[in-house]
């Protein structure tokens, strides 16, 4: 066939990316037709596995009788710490998280024995009945108490930058309080689980559902004295992970594959909601002590925090989410003096760990707390508090850490959403309403986002990525990227689809396993489409250049100018279908797959001095919430919201917004109503959805407006987008800062309310109480 037209003018209107598109698995999920681990069909003999939990929250295990345990209903056999063949940990970067208990049991919840049965229900009766004496020890639950004890589970660490104690002499005003943000439950829809399958010659095949298969792989090689050839993890996808599967699915992965292991049968492990909330770990909480001098037009000139998180038990990854929590605690704010100090309280509770936001969330708060009062003491509006203290474009433009900000659109994309929000009528509006409303107040914040992406620990910021052309043109793409619900595969396909000029429709993605791509990072950092999409289209290219010097051998011209669009390659005045191109390259024996990889460039970080250039490039975001809150029980209502989000040159504008909307939701969730609470012997009781209250569909704002910010990522990313999937949790501080502006109003804005989050219906009261003592 002959291509009449300019190919150049064709191939640069055509494309793959930067549209939208549904999700690769949406019908599926609607149908639910969609496979999750516990949807693969079993394999004949399979076993179930239950975990028997400590009640005691730090105690020594004197006697554990598991004779009733053994006895029970369709009990094939029960396992303890001396019956694991390798070493007895799960940590993904310290060595201090046992799989099963050894002697000692450090929170309420923590597994001491696996018992395996015929069935799940079986396994789990049969868990309830084992007789254990403990040796009750102190426990240590807060982060306050652990700060007073000095108990902590790394080296606290501290940033600093310039002079904070000469600033803070100088300073005009000075704010000093405490603050407590409380933690979150993941809750992921999909609960861990893990299914392990033994295989020939020591092999262990495990399906799980996991943002980490390499690391699940070294989990159970290691678990088993096995290498890690032996092991092959496998996931599909998972009903949501948000942090809570990157390291904490490697105890289910572990527990599964010991037992089938020891049993020589497929076992698999499935976590009831209970079980799950009360063996895993959550967010982190945060207590911070904080002081900040400003001046009379509410400049910041010397900024002092110390922060303590509850990190749980062990360190599992508490200590890159405190660096996290660090290097996020300037926000969108040039910091000029700092003293920033965060250490990670080691506290009888669960570990605590990933989740959206990694430590981020937790840094910027603090700050934002911080500028409401000084704008409230100043009696300014606090968004013009805020863009006064933004970062400079070209001077006071280098974060505390020492990162040149080279990017900043912050003024820009405050300065739509200020219009496009109609913030300053509707504050005139409110203020108004306010003050003909003695009962319901209403409050309104706007909240600005910096965020960084990319790893803050240097060496996982890599990719791979493996594609397959088949000769009937159809192509495959495997990456080391796990599906969650964000859209990651959908996104990769995308990248694929566009370099070998196909149709969406042409490239499938397939499941995230190690035997095919190697040491590959978590699906996490909000780094995944970033890393895979880089990995995905370095393979993709490759074989398109072999393809396109194939067609210059076949039709003239220089295979630089083969160009690959509508499912077509266009070659020297020849436009020939690609399955037919793909057809005569195989028999021509051209190499129709390849292997793709990717690092990011110019990262390096220096932990010991917390200085460097840890993030690739800054995701922005701003958001306006406007509540009405009952001064008389403490309800509230969101009645609008406004977010606009900096996703670059977006891969797929509907995935982003719906990342935006979903972020913003849960993060409104963790600030108002999930609430966390141990009792005094350190038994979380709010361990299922009766108890612990996430957001449902009708605490979305009815008037949700979420829109991208148009822009192009300065760094070389993946066709210049930006990454969506954690930043946009800290959007609803603007919720949070409203709510506090509403119980503000109630002392005619001129006493800081105390509020802690999460600012549940009982804290707004609590804040109300203090606001009107204080009048
Ligand atoms: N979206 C859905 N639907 N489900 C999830 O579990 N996890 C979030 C975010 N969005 C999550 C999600 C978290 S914690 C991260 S780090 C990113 O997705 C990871 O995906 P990405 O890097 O591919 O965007
Ligand atoms: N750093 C980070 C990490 O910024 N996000 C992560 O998810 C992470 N995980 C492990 C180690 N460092
Ligand atoms: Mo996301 S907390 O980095 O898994």
């Amino acid at each position: 066939m002959n291509y009449p037209g300019a190919p150049e003018l064709k191939a640069a209107a055509w494309t793959a990316v930067g549209v939208s598109r549904p999700h690769e698995s949406a019908e599926l999920h609607v149908l639910g037709q969609a496979t999750y681990t516990d949807d693969i069909p079993e394999v004949q003999g399979t076993l179930h596995a239950a975990l028997g939990l400590s009640s005691k929250a730090h105690a020594l295990i004197e006697n554990a009788d598991l004779s009733a345990v053994r006895a029970a209903p369709g009990v094939v056999a029960v396992y303890t710490v001396a019956d694991i063949p390798g070493t007895n940990d799960c940590g993904p970067i310290i060595h201090d998280d046992p799989i099963l208990a050894d002697g000692l049991v450090q929170y309420v919840g923590q597994p001491i024995f696996i018992v395996v049965a015929d069935t799940h229900d079986n396994a789990r009766r049969a868990a309830r009945r084992a007789k254990i004496d403990y040796q009750e020890l102190p426990a240590i639950l807060t982060p306050q108490e652990a700060k007073a004890a000095q108990s902590y589970v790394l080296p606290p660490m501290r940033l600093e930058r310039g002079d904070a104690q000469a600033a803070f002499e100088r300073a005009p005003h000075v704010v000093k309080g405490k603050l407590y943000v409380g933690g979150q439950e993941q809750f992921y829809l999909e609960g861990q689980i893990a299914y392990a399958i033994p295989k020939e010659n020591k092999g262990m095949l495990v399906q799980c559902s996991t943002q980490h298969p390499s690391e699940m792989q070294h989990v159970v090689a290691h678990a088993l004295g096995l290498h890690s050839h032996h092991v092959q993890v496998e996931c599909r996808r998972m009903g949501g992970g948000f942090g809570g599967k990157e390291s904490q699915s490697a105890l289910w992965a572990a527990a599964a594959a010991i037992s089938a292991s020891k049993t020589r049968r497929p076992v698999k492990l499935r976590a009831d909601r209970d079980d799950d909330m009360m063996v895993t770990g959550k967010r982190h909480c945060f207590y911070y002590e904080y002081e900040v001098g400003y001046d009379d037009s509410g400049k910041i000139v010397a900024a002092k925090v110390d922060m303590t998180s509850r990190a749980g038990f062990s360190a599992d990854l508490s200590g890159p989410v405190a660096t996290r929590a660090v290097c996020h605690f300037d926000n969108a704010y040039y910091l000029s003096d700092v003293d920033i100090r965060a250490a990670c309280g080691k506290t009888n509770t669960q570990s605590n760990t990933a989740f959206r936001g990694f430590g981020g969330p937790q840094g910027a708060i603090a700050i934002e707390y911080v500028i409401d009062e000084i704008a409230r003491n100043l009696g300014r509006d606090a968004y013009d508090i805020r863009r006064l203290n933004f970062y400079g474009k070209t001077e006071n433009n280098v974060t505390p850490y020492g990162q040149e900000i080279v990017d900043n659109i912050i003024d820009e994309l405050c300065a739509e959403l200020e219009e496009s929000s109609e913030y300053r009528a509707r504050r005139a509006a409110i203020n108004a309403f306010n003050s003909g409303s003695p009962v319901l107040k209403k409050g309104l914040a706007f909240t600005p986002v910096k965020f960084g992406i990319a790893f803050n620990v240097t060496h996982l910021n890599q990719a791979g990525a493996l594609v397959h052309v088949y000769v009937d043109g159809s192509v495959i793409v495997n990456h080391g990227g796990t599906e969650m619900g964000q859209g990651i595969n959908t996104k990769v396909m995308q990248v694929v689809a566009h370099e070998l000029g196909l149709d969406l429709e042409h490239v499938r993605a397939s499941a995230t396993d190690t035997s095919k791509v190697a040491n590959t990072s978590a699906t996490a950092a909000s780094t995944g489409a970033d890393l895979n999409g880089k990995a995905a289209q370095d393979a993709a290219r490759q074989i398109r250049e072999r393809l396109a010097q194939f067609a210059a051998g076949q039709y003239g011209g220089e295979a630089a100018d083969v160009r690959f669009f509508g499912n077509q390659a266009h070659a020297n005045g020849h436009s020939v279908d690609f399955a037919e191109l793909v057809q005569k390259a195989y028999l021509a024996r051209v190499q129709l797959w390849s292997d793709g990889f990717y690092a990011t460039p110019h990262l390096h970080w220096n932990a010991k001095t917390m200085n460097g250039h840890p993030f690739s490039y800054y995701a922005y975001g701003a958001a306006v919430a406007e509540v009405v809150v009952d001064t008389l029980t403490g309800e509230w209502k969101l009645l609008r919201a406004d977010a606009l989000y900096d996703a670059g040159q977006s891969l797929n504008p509907a995935i982003d917004i719906g990342q935006v909307e979903g972020a913003f939701i849960q993060g409104m969730g963790w600030l108002t109503t999930e609430e966390l609470w141990w009792n005094p012997a350190g038994k979380l009781m709010t361990h299922a959805p009766s108890t612990y209250k996430i957001p449902g569909i009708s605490d979305c704002p009815e008037d949700f407006r979420v829109r991208l910010f148009e822009n192009r990522n300065v760094e070389d990313s993946i066709h210049r987008s930006k990454a969506v999937g954690e930043p946009p949790l800290l959007l609803p501080f603007s919720v949070f800062f409203a709510i506090r502006d509403a119980v503000s109003s109630v002392g005619d804005h001129k006493v800081n309310p105390p509020l802690n989050a999460p600012a549940t219906s009982e804290e707004i009261l609590r804040a109300i109480a203090a606001v009107e003592a204080a009048s």
